[in-house]
């Protein structure tokens, strides 16, 4: 049966869901923010509304940039539960429509509805319509979804029309489709490839689709080379398959005695830092997210979390923010029972990936941590085995987490 894909994307998702808490701020420009605490304007635009965006904001721009071209606009504190709670309900909408979805970010999903739809184009359209359908009525949330033949396709056409579109590229017409664009738009492409290929006389995908596949590997490495050469043709073999990376991974240990001592207390953060970092790397995964789990004596539970910039799979970072998230945690008087550290908006080490606009482009890096989690998979490790079934203990709220808590 003809394979059918689709990817749905939520539009300009942090500020969306910021626009539908508080209807006034919509249609004026409206800045997602991720502060630093380093002076008023320190910190990025994590995302920004199309009002912002016809002014030349966009994700990733320092907010002092954005405050000079949007002077007018809303900077909101991102509030990343709110996003994913809106994330879980959309995922779920997507599962109620489709066996097998795979969920690439908070705010991305690719669904195989090949068998949903009976390999028939049309059918996909009306089940993606639907989705669209129930997305607004139930968030009030609008989205863009890309239907093709894979992955690839699926996502070049999620891209096509945005916001609220809905983009279907048929068997046999992605080539067509493909051709007539930049080059620099072809998923995986960066800044830096963008810049060798021009040098190369190469500027839209149809001229990269008509070059020989070793002049590609030349230039750019087998690997990517040959992932040029394939999907500047639209052929993409990757399947969807849900993920298995955790969307959060902690430790939390009980002191000896409860304590109310900030040098006991950090050593012990120093020591579940280095725990949590160890499961980190050895699913190959990178944290954006910290958090400090204090629970008191009387075993109130509270929590402390910081999001940094970019990701990262660094210790020493996790370490002295997770400390300093402690340092800042207040006892109330009271001392401490356990102490937990915590890493979210985790993703698979992006190797010699470039990324561009905000737009995490890792479609080679994701060929290869596919492979190794395939092998962390045959190898069967039993510590992870063990801490997955306890998945949901902690505020994943129905996501899969990795935890000891
Ligand atoms: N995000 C972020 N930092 C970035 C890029 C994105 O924090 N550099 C967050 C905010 C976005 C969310 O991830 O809302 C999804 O990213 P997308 O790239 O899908 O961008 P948007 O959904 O914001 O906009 P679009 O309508 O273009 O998809
Ligand atoms: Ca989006
Ligand atoms: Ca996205």
């Amino acid at each position: 049966m003809q394979l059918i894909v689709m990817l749905l994307d939520m539009d300009y998702f942090f500020a969306q869901v910021e626009e539908r808490e508080n209807p006034l701020l919509a249609g004026k420009p409206l800045m997602v923010c991720i502060f630093s605490g380093r002076g008023e304007l320190g910190g990025v635009v994590s995302t920004c509304n199309y009002a912002a965006r016809a002014l030349g904001v966009h994700s990733g721009m320092p907010i002092a940039f954005a405050k000079k071209k949007a002077p007018e606009g809303a900077f909101l504190k991102a509030d990343f539960e709110k996003y994913n709670k809106a994330s879980e309900a959309v995922m779920g909408i997507v599962g109620a429509h489709a066996k097998t979805v795979e969920q690439a970010s908070i705010d991305e999903a690719y669904a195989d509805i090949t068998q949903e739809c009976n390999g028939d184009f049309k059918k996909a359209a009306k089940i993606a319509q639907e989705i669209k359908k129930e997305i607004l009525k139930q968030e009030k949330l609008t989205c863009s979804v890309g239907i093709g033949e894979n992955k690839l396709i699926a996502k070049m056409a999620a891209g096509e029309k945005k916001p609220d579109g809905l983009t279907v590229v048929k068997q046999g017409e992605a080539a067509a489709f493909l051709g007539p664009m930049p080059v620099g738009k072809l998923f995986g492409v960066g800044k830096k490839t963008e810049e060798k290929l021009h040098a190369l006389g190469i500027k839209t995908i149809g001229e990269l689709a008509k070059k020989e596949e070793g002049l590609l590997k030349e230039n750019f490495g087998n690997s990517f080379g040959h992932y040029l050469f394939e999907a500047s043709k639209g052929v993409d073999e990757e399947e969807v398959r849900e993920r298995e990376e955790p969307a959060q991974v902690s430790k939390v240990a009980s002191f000896p005695e409860d304590t109310n001592n900030r040098e006991e207390i950090a050593k012990m953060v120093a020591t579940l830092a280095q725990g949590v970092h160890e499961k980190l790397c050895e699913g190959g995964l990178e944290f954006r997210q910290v958090t400090f789990i204090g629970i008191l004596e009387g075993l109130q539970t509270h929590t402390k979390s910081k999001t940094q910039e970019k990701h990262s799979q660094s210790g020493e970072l996790l370490k002295s923010v997770a400390q300093e998230l402690a340092a800042g945690f207040g006892l109330g008087g009271k001392k401490m029972r356990r102490a937990g550290v915590r890493v979210g908006m985790l993703q698979k080490k992006q190797e010699g990936v470039e990324e561009e606009g905000g737009k995490k482009k890792g479609k080679v890096a994701q060929g290869e941590a596919k492979k190794q989690a395939q092998k962390k998979k045959a190898q069967g490790n039993a510590r992870e085995t063990k801490a997955k079934t306890q998945k949901g203990a902690d505020a994943a709220g129905g996501q899969k987490s990795l935890s000891d808590f």
